[in-house]
């Protein structure tokens, strides 16, 4: 089963992270920020990834802190449930539009973190979040998992729009790269023998 579960602890967030890759993208999300809630809950519905996300944070501060690990332990969880990532595709990449904005996402599960954040011209905030967050989200997560990520914006004037777009099309990417490649026959894709940093 390609399930995983993380518990991460610190003097500043208190997160119980739980997905199944192989699911139907329903779950319970709790972030303790509405924006991020509404952008996990998309992940994870386009993404068919089964996620739990409960995460007691210090809010009272800014979302920062929040922000950032859910990211790391989205990624840890995701490292942890592909195992030695045995028989994945490894790449995808998804060009999404929504409305007036459109975004590209292209990935590698490579073992390796580099991120190209191409998403501008974003409004301060999105409600109460910050939207320079996003960017902290997916470098928490490129860092935990170990990921080639390329977010490149093409369109967009509405900020919740544009964000909206760089989650769905990450969820459409990350879901063909996790999938099983049938002609893989279990085998680790890559000439290197092995996905790591
Ligand atoms: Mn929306």
């Amino acid at each position: 089963m390609r399930q995983a579960s993380v518990e991460r602890i610190t003097k500043e967030t208190q997160i119980k992270l739980s997905l199944n890759l192989d699911g139907k993208g329903v779950g319970e999300i709790n972030t303790g920020i509405g924006f991020l809630d509404h952008m996990l809950r998309l992940f994870s519905a386009h993404s068919r990834i089964d996620l739990n996300v409960d995460c007691k944070g210090d809010t009272y501060i800014d979302y920062h802190h929040s922000v950032e690990d859910i990211g790391i332990s989205l990624g840890l969880a995701i490292k942890q449930a592909l195992g030695d990532f045995k028989g994945i595709y490894r790449y995808g990449n998804a060009c999404i539009p929504m409305d007036e904005a459109l975004v590209n996402v292209a990935l590698d599960i490579s073992g390796r973190c580099y991120l190209n954040y191409g998403i501008t011209n974003l409004n301060p905030k999105a409600g109460s979040f910050d939207t320079e967050l996003v960017q902290e989200f997916f470098e928490g997560l490129c860092r935990a998992l170990g990921l080639t990520l390329h977010i490149v914006q093409f369109a967009g004037t509405n900020t919740h729009h544009i964000i909206e777009c760089a989650f769905k099309a990450f969820a459409r990417a990350i879901k063909i790269a996790v999938a099983i490649d049938p002609t893989m026959e279990g085998e680790i894709p890559s000439t290197k023998g092995v996905i790591q940093n």
